[in-house]
């Protein structure tokens, strides 16, 4: 066995469909699709399919926009800034309402604007590490609240908040719902008629597609100030050149997202299960959240008496590619927002595991990993014990 990459919910990789749909527009169709002369308008249409995938990936409605920007990151920034913007303009003070179980794109984002001087309230999970709805209807203040957002589905766990319910809830109460669908969109239906969420952010590297490129969907009669000025593309409200060529990629990447459901939620589920349950055999190992409310690919574990640090260069050292938790926060050593919201204790916070799998994850690899994870785990915990017996 080469390697094995279980680590797709920090980025996949490029379905080669897609990389090569996105070839021509590098040395053949390189205009600029904002130019008149027929190198920029021959992109148009190729734009133009694009979105119509996204929308038809999303089930957007006509009157919806979808804005092509950078990354999830920077459509959690856009959208959550874009509420402070609206409340400075406007000479009135907000409060907006948060989960503790947000990805540093929403969360860091939140600390920045409490510095600013806006009244954020973070919603803790239940003991089954969902927001609960009934958190939400008492935190929200339909006098003061403008803004919610919460994860659609944890990047750490796979854990899927209940968001019709919130979409219900918001409006029920005039405010706006914003939900960070980066790790849902293509690993569960993702479906702008059933969920009444305002905004939606999302990644394309998340789901096949390049990195480096991602879509805001903003529901009509939902407006948005720009966070990046200076150009009157996607409608004034993201300026810069649209990179058409990761634009094609993810409308396409997202069609082929669509087509694998089905084999996401049977067989990438099954061989997330078979991989669960081997580990769950291994003793004092602990699997966050029941795996029928997560995403069918996602497994956070807890292997107790095991630094993850450790465990994760044993598994690299046998090429598994796993993560201690999000790829963004993986150098700093502090617990996983996910272990501290669901107040796992101390002694398990630095022994979580994500193993995060994809429909190009074969039957052979799990079997490989499985074989690998019993092992360094036996050889880890005998260390360990070694060491500390020499304390005695
Ligand atoms: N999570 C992970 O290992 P960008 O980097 O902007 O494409 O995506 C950011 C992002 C936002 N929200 C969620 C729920 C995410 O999972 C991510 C990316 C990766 O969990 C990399 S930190």
């Amino acid at each position: 066995m080469e390697r094995v990459y279980l680590d797709n919910n920090a980025t996949t990789l490029v379905d080669p469909l897609v990389k090569e749909a996105m070839e021509p527009f590098f040395t053949k169709m390189y205009g600029n699709p904002n130019s008149l002369h027929s190198f920029g308008t021959e992109v148009r249409p190729y734009m133009g399919l694009a979105l119509d995938r996204l929308y038809a990936g999303i089930n957007a409605d006509d009157e919806d926009d979808i804005i092509i920007n950078s990354c999830a990151s920077e459509g959690n920034n856009t959208v959550i800034k874009s509420f402070y913007f609206d409340s400075v303009l406007n000479h009135k003070k907000v409060q907006m309402i948060t989960s503790s179980i947000e990805h540093p794109a929403v969360s860091e984002t939140y600390e920045f604007l409490e510095k600013l001087g806006v009244d954020v309230k973070w919603l803790p999970v239940n003991a089954d590490g969902i927001v609960d709805p009934d958190e939400l209807r008492k935190a929200i203040d339909p006098d003061k609240t403008s803004l919610v957002s919460i994860i659609w589905a944890n990047n750490e766990t796979g854990l899927i908040n209940p968001v019709k319910e919130y979409g219900e809830i918001c409006r029920e109460n005039g405010v706006k719902l914003h939900l960070d669908a980066v790790q849902a969109i293509g690993k569960i239906p993702v479906d702008m008629q059933e969920v009444m969420a305002d905004y939606i952010t999302f990644s394309a590297h998340k789901f096949h597609g390049p990195k480096g490129v991602g879509g805001l969907y903003i529901r009509r009669g939902s407006t948005i100030t720009p966070l990046m000025h200076g150009g009157e593309q996607m409608a004034g409200i993201r300026a810069g050149t649209v990179n058409t060529p990761y634009m094609v990629g993810m409308g396409l990447a997202l069609e082929l997202a669509g087509k694998n459901l089905d084999f996401e939620n049977t067989e990438v589920r099954k061989l997330r299960d078979k991989l669960e349950d081997a580990i769950l055999d291994i003793e004092d190992v602990e699997v966050i959240g029941d795996r029928n409310i997560r995403t069918p690919n996602t497994i956070l574990a807890s292997f107790r008496g095991i630094e993850g640090e450790a465990f994760l260069w044993d598994l690299n050292q046998n090429g598994i590619a796993a993560s201690t938790g999000s790829a963004c926060s993986s150098e700093s050593l502090e617990s996983n927002p996910t272990f501290v919201a669901m107040d796992i204790g101390a002694d398990l916070a630095h022994t979580g595991m994500r193993f995060s799998l994809s429909r190009y994850t074969t039957e052979d690899e799990i079997d490989y990993t499985i074989d690998v994870i019993r092992k360094s785990v036996k050889r880890l915990r005998d260390i360990s014990s070694t060491n500390s017996k020499e304390y005695i």
